[in-house]
């Protein structure tokens, strides 16, 4: 009999956790180290313990449940991430996470006794709420930018320092956390596609075989303050019409030149920002998205240079700060191949596929061999109060994610 998860406990689990930070407007809102995010911790920590897994925090706040093995290391890793983005959905991150703990409880069940010790984590800030995206996970691999971390600058505003200090962590925890983390066999995470294609063709189950890269700016057109009356329109150094003009014309080059390329335009400030001003500073955020490392650095290049030959035709300066950049990147040709044969022998349908979100397998494969397996969103929405999955098609992922790690595990 082919050994499988309890769904019910992990549907239980999910919707437990889906309730803190939850706004009855709508959405889940637990950006790392905020109040939410600090209940949501207390929570999995209790889980954990629960589970009879042996519970550990890292100098970046990830948070580790470890089924002991007959060794100390190499480990086998599966999680995610239960930071959302403001207002986001409550099964981007927390699949992963919660079905890596079902796992491990299973596992016990069925008595398995691993040859290497298995770990489940929640690794901290996977959205960028703070600096950058996968803050937790570059910290556990080593790949931080620290120069930018030194900053001391965060999404919102409220210096990085102030923040992991309420969390009683600091910059200088942040950067040892590579120095606490076991050496990894294998990473692999579950999540939700957050795309339509799944759902579409009606299979359950995502074999991911290369993450999208990005490039995340912070960036602003500069002009001039000046009276909203008096000042003739074509007398205006407009930094809002600089963005507004930009954000059009990027967007068709992006569709024009670059199939697949993503371009989005997601916070927009304007300053003085009031109605009797015209607009002096125009502040944005730009993602940039692409599959080929080739077609993301040329694509980035001409979007930059637009933006350059919008401000000197406007009388407007523009700077911009690049705040993440990851390239594309390969998931494990082994494990792919593993989680194929599993999900054959499950007679599990199944499509291999590009991720064109970021996951923290993307970080992990840069220090380990790492797999994400994808279940459908409904409608494909993400990032949304509307985010939704079926059950089955969980139960499935997790099932496969449960015998993948039976396979790795028994060394
Ligand atoms: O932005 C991303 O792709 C991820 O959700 N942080
Ligand atoms: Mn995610
Ligand atoms: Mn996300």
């Amino acid at each position: 009999m082919k050994r499988a998860i309890n769904l019910e406990r992990l549907r239980r689990d999910l919707e437990e956790l889906g309730q803190i930070g939850f706004n009855p407007k709508g959405g889940v809102s637990r950006p790392s180290f905020s109040q939410a995010d600090f209940e949501a911790r207390d929570w999995f920590k209790e889980k954990l313990r629960q589970a009879s897994l042996e519970v550990r925090e890292d100098g970046a706040g990830n948070i580790f449940g470890r089924l002991k093995g007959q060794q100390e290391e190499p480990i086998i890793l599966v999680g995610s991430h239960f930071d959302t983005v403001i207002n986001g959905g409550l099964f981007d991150g927390s699949c992963g996470v919660l079905a890596g703990l079902e796992c491990l409880r299973s596992l016990q069940e069925y008595n398995f006794n691993p040859a290497f010790p298995i770990e489940v984590v929640s690794f901290t800030d996977e959205e960028g709420n703070l600096v950058g995206d996968f803050l937790g996970s570059r910290a556990f691999t080593g790949f931080l930018n620290e120069e930018l971390l030194r900053k001391d600058q965060t999404h919102f505003g409220r210096p990085l320092s102030e923040i992991l200090k309420a969390a009683g962590l600091s910059l200088e925890s942040v950067l040892q956390a590579k120095n606490q983390a076991p050496k990894v066999l294998a990473y692999l995470e579950l999540h939700i596609e957050q795309g339509e294609n799944l759902d579409l063709e009606e299979i359950p189950i995502g074999l991911v075989t290369r993450i999208s890269g990005k490039r995340l700016y912070y960036a602003s057109f500069i002009g001039r303050s000046n009276h909203a009356g008096p000042t003739p329109l074509e007398l205006r150094q407009d930094a809002f019409l600089g963005l507004a003009d930009f954000a059009l014309r990027s967007t068709r080059l992006v569709a024009s030149e670059y199939e697949d390329g993503r371009l989005t335009i997601g916070r927009v400030q304007l300053h003085p920002g009031t109605f009797s001003v015209v607009a002096g500073q125009a502040d944005f955020t730009l993602d940039l998205r692409h599959s080929e490392k080739s077609s993301l650095k040329a694509m980035e290049e001409k979007v930059l240079a637009l933006a350059e030959e919008i401000a000197s035709a406007r009388a407007l300066s523009f700077h911009s700060q690049l705040v993440d950049s990851t390239e594309p990147t390969d998931m494990s040709v082994p494990l792919i191949s593993l989680l194929e044969e599993e999900a054959k022998n499950l007679n599990y349908p199944y499509l291999k596929m590009i991720s064109w979100a970021g996951h923290d397998a993307q970080i992990l494969s840069w220090k380990t061999d790492a797999a994400l397996i994808f279940i459908p969103s409904i409608n494909g929405i993400s990032h949304s109060p509307e985010e939704a999955i079926r059950w089955d098609d969980l139960e499935k992922g997790a099932n496969l994610l449960f015998q993948a790690i039976l396979r790795l595990a028994k060394g």
